[in-house]
């Protein structure tokens, strides 16, 4: 059993989008805005530079629980005891993740077919990050985009909690939630934004207001 962790408003950091204002400070922002989970992802740089930015990142979450997950790399996961390590299909298998990391931190895989849930997928993981819902020009090998129909076959068929991903902003919110996802995923919208907190605020509101209906 995994640790607990809330996929209601889920950051994934981007060095190039944070610009000069850097990941840190950006999450560091985005935090006070109501994010509620951290997926470090390092594009460029050295292993240093990853488990150095990671290590940052964990001294702001650590005390205030929210949790952080690391992009791909277990090693680096290990290396700075974060809470968990998120996978897609190309990366290594689920099982020798969960073999690696232990029971206790959290395991996530991206998905966006169908076929890709079978039981030995599935069996290891504590959520699925489903998409690109819309097109995205955030990660340039994204599959295509799914819409909210599909978001919402995909979570009836899996069974477990499922963050939305690809092209989220504020105003998607609402269709979201009600085709199934236990949450969003954000990118650009938060990374980007010049106002993070302010951004992350505007998710999580909608998000509250949603779930208060
Ligand atoms: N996986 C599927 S789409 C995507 C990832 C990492 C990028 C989403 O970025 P954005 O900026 O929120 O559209
Ligand atoms: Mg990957």
């Amino acid at each position: 059993m995994s640790r607990p962790f809330d996929l209601s408003l889920y950051l994934v950091t981007d060095e190039d989008l944070a610009g000069p204002r850097g990941v840190v400070e950006t999450v560091r922002a985005a935090i006070e805005g109501g994010v509620t989970l951290v997926q470090h992802r390092c594009k460029h740089g050295t292993t240093r530079d990853f488990v150095a930015t990671a290590s940052e990142l964990m001294e702001i979450l650590r005390p205030r629980g929210i949790p952080l997950i690391i992009n791909d790399r277990v090693d680096v996961a290990l290396a700075v005891d974060a809470d968990g390590v998120h996978v897609g299909q190309d990366d290594m298998r689920v099982a020798k993740v969960r073999e690696l990391i232990g029971p206790d931190r959290i395991l996530g895989l991206s998905a966006a077919l169908m076929e890709e849930l079978t039981p030995d997928e599935l069996g290891p993981i504590d959520y699925l990050g489903v998409g690109p819902v819309f097109a995205t020009t955030t990660k340039p090998d994204a599959d295509d985009a799914i819409g909210f129909d599909h978001l919402g076959r995909i979570k009836a068929a899996a069974g477990l909690p499922v963050v939305a991903i690809g092209g989220l902003k504020p105003e998607h919110v609402e269709p979201t939630l009600a085709a199934g996802a236990d949450g969003l995923a954000v990118v650009s919208a938060i990374m980007a934004a010049e106002d993070p907190a302010k951004a992350a605020r505007d998710f999580a509101d909608r998000i509250a207001r949603y779930r208060s209906q």
